[in-house]
């Protein structure tokens, strides 16, 4: 790839960005787009969503004066230019590495990022928050809030918006429409997007914008009906009247279509959008991927990826090996063969939910909802109440979004509602906001619910044909990114599951090693160097965290006399809390050491620098045997917990 950065090496603050002429823009995001693809092309990271809003980053940072005015940014990750234009382009070859710049923004990275994410829909309520907080300190600051036409689909966005539209005070929406989400938009509002695409565009020259805007009445009160006409006039002077007309009849200004490519365009109506006064939305038209032929043409696959070869954006060979997605998926399938009454849903993530195939074969039977998890909590409630058995298909962290719903629709009603949780456990890369680590305690206080976590995969296999099975209420399956290193030969079965039946992997009599999920590996590992010590450690693998086997924890634990409680979960409410509830409750006073993940933010990295942070790791489980044993006195030091504060 060819790297020219004559101006980017200058740009050090958005004041150096203010510096430049538009033509001087258009070359830096040319140079941005570059040093961009060749940083996330070696780190892995969301590339896509970055390469869509060059131009608009720089006419954003070119007119408003960041931070004193506000701008948040939805989900945050197609912050990567803001970064670069905020004093971090030199450190963007370390986002999402250990110790390094985060893949989102963060309050505490830089004085730029007002106001931090990771999850989608955000941005409108925050702004708002920022906007009232202004009024009350009369202070004069433009407060933006930039958000995707994907993220536009959640309930917490058009909560917002519907508060945007009625709280008095100043506010600029910026949609960023690029017809995608990770994967299609979808939806009533992306088909009326898509009508307003076809609009002409609104800011086709800047002489146009100036006319159009200059006849723009300042400070116009969009309450009242005089002031309303007039301001639609002056702004749909290049665009039919009805343009934007859903937003306009909520009472919000809509300005657009704007080409999100054309920098000067940007410029002259974020300059004119500056001065309205109320509730305004610009409607920015952008090509995710935008300027790199492989990321424009498969932006699915270039939205968020890992290492690549920037000159053709060839991805670099993921290690084989069967992984807990592709377990579901395949289970999924095969079932729904037979089973004509199974159907799923999606929140926006058919393919890394393992969705993609089902939705081939049985569209009629596959709902992607957008990014809506409370809804498609909701919606798999009222479809197992008449009678189908629904799959909610959500990684563990978006699944938080829908707590109440999972209590009021769903377990309160005893409805069979199968949940299948991926990523979860510590993440990675992603971080504090991604990290699935919250699912196993904010699962086990339901009343009804059953959660499972598999060992390996062939174990989440017949989990999943468990959970369809069974009917009597919802259940919930929690499963890590990627495989395990507990795989047997592929034709291997696990033993039957039965419900709040642990499976026994080693008898033992010194101590009681209780495992649950990716904590089994750990266990069995730490199992082996005991005994090489003499220490006859029982190993089990708990399959459930709600009900729990209470014969076996409680025989192996009289028998051993000491418990380690091993999970990939935070361990305040987690699994872990559940076997100390169980012996205090049978009376049994043993000492218990409890294993996961402590009560802080974990930051972002490979997983296995973080579980060694945190001693989630076989070495410390031997260690607190040892102790508990009487056989070492001191613990080996674990490294202070890196938090995302
Ligand atoms: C609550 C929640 N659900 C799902 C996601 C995963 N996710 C990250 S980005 C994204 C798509 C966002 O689309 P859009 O807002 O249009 O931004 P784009 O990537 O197209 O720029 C999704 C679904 C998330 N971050 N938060």
């Amino acid at each position: 790839m060819e790297y020219k950065s004559a101006l980017l090496e200058k740009i050090n603050s958005p004041a150096d960005v203010k510096a430049l002429s538009p033509e001087q823009l258009r070359s830096l995001a040319q140079e941005i787009r570059v040093y961009l693809t060749e940083c996330v092309s070696r780190t892995g990271g969301h590339l896509a969503p970055s390469l869509g809003v060059v131009e608009l980053t720089l006419a954003l940072h070119k007119v408003y004066d960041i931070p004193r005015d506000k701008l948040i940014w939805d989900v945050g990750h197609q912050a990567y230019v803001h970064k670069i234009v905020t004093g971090r382009r030199e450190q963007l070859p370390t986002i999402r590495q250990y110790g390094g710049l985060s893949g989102f923004l963060r309050i505490d990275e830089s004085p730029y990022d007002l106001y931090g994410a990771g999850h989608a829909s955000t941005s409108i309520s925050a702004a708002l928050g920022f906007a009232k907080a202004r009024d009350f300190r009369g202070g004069k600051d433009s407060v933006l809030a930039l958000i995707g036409d994907g993220a536009l689909t959640g309930g917490l966005a058009l909560e917002g918006l519907n508060n945007a539209a009625h709280i008095d005070t100043d506010i600029t929406i910026i949609l960023n429409d690029n017809e995608m989400s990770i994967a299609e938009n979808v939806g009533a509002l992306a088909t009326y997007l898509a009508k307003l695409r076809m609009q002409p565009v609104y800011q086709q020259a800047e002489e146009t914008v100036k006319g159009v805007l200059k006849g723009l009445p300042v400070g116009s009160n969009i309450m009242t009906k005089a002031g309303r006409a007039a301001k639609h006039a002056a702004t749909h002077w290049a665009t039919p009247a009805h343009t934007g007309l859903l937003f306009e009849e909520m009472g919000l200004t809509y300005i657009g279509p704007v080409d999100g490519h054309n920098v000067e365009a940007l410029i002259n109506t974020f300059r004119h959008v500056k001065r309205l006064k109320g509730p305004v939305l610009v409607h920015v038209l952008t090509v995710k991927g935008k300027g790199i032929p492989y990321a424009e043409a498969d932006p699915l696959t270039y939205h968020g990826l890992s290492k690549f070869s920037p000159d053709d954006g060839r991805l670099e060979s993921k290690t084989s090996g069967p992984t807990f997605t592709n377990a579901f998926a395949e289970t999924l399938v095969d079932l729904s063969e037979t089973d004509d009454k199974i159907v799923a849903i999606t929140a926006a993530m058919p393919a890394g939910t393992g969705l993609t195939k089902f939705a081939e074969l049985h569209p009629k039977r596959y709902f992607d909802v957008g990014i809506a998890e409370q809804h498609a909590v909701t919606f798999a409630a009222g479809l197992a109440a008449d009678g189908l058995k629904p799959v909610c298909a959500i990684y563990s962290t978006f699944l938080q979004r829908a707590f109440d719903q999972i209590v009021h629709d769903v377990a309160l009603q005893r409805l069979p509602v199968r949940f299948f949780l991926d990523r979860g456990g510590l993440v990675g890369d992603d971080g504090g906001t991604h990290h699935g680590v919250l699912d196993l305690a904010y699962l086990r206080c339901i009343p009804n619910m059953v959660v499972m976590a598999p060992k390996n995969t062939s174990e989440l296999k017949a989990m999943t044909r468990f959970a369809f099975a069974f009917n009597s209420g919802p259940i919930a399956v929690r499963y890590p990114r990627g495989g395990s290193a507990l795989e047997g030969p592929a034709d291997m079965v696990p033993t039957p599951i039965e419900l709040g039946r642990a499976e026994v992997l080693r008898e033992g009599e010194d101590v009681l090693l209780f495992a649950l999920g990716a904590g089994v590996e750990l266990a069995l590992s730490a199992a082996d160097t005991l005994r090489t010590e003499g220490i006859d450690a029982a190993v089990v693998n708990a399959r459930f965290c709600k009900p729990i086997d209470t014969q076996t924890l409680f025989r192996l634990a009289r028998r051993c006399g000491r418990v380690i409680t091993v999970e990939d979960g935070v361990i305040q409410g987690g699994f872990g809390s559940a076997v100390l509830e169980h012996l205090a409750d049978e009376g049994i006073a043993v000492p218990v050491v409890r294993i996961g993940l402590p009560d802080e933010f974990v930051e972002h990295g490979p997983v296995s620098v973080l579980r060694d942070l945190v001693g989630l790791n076989a070495a410390n489980i031997t260690a607190q045997a040892r102790r508990l044993c009487g056989k070492q006195e001191t613990l080996p030091h674990v490294p202070e917990l890196a938090t995302s504060r």
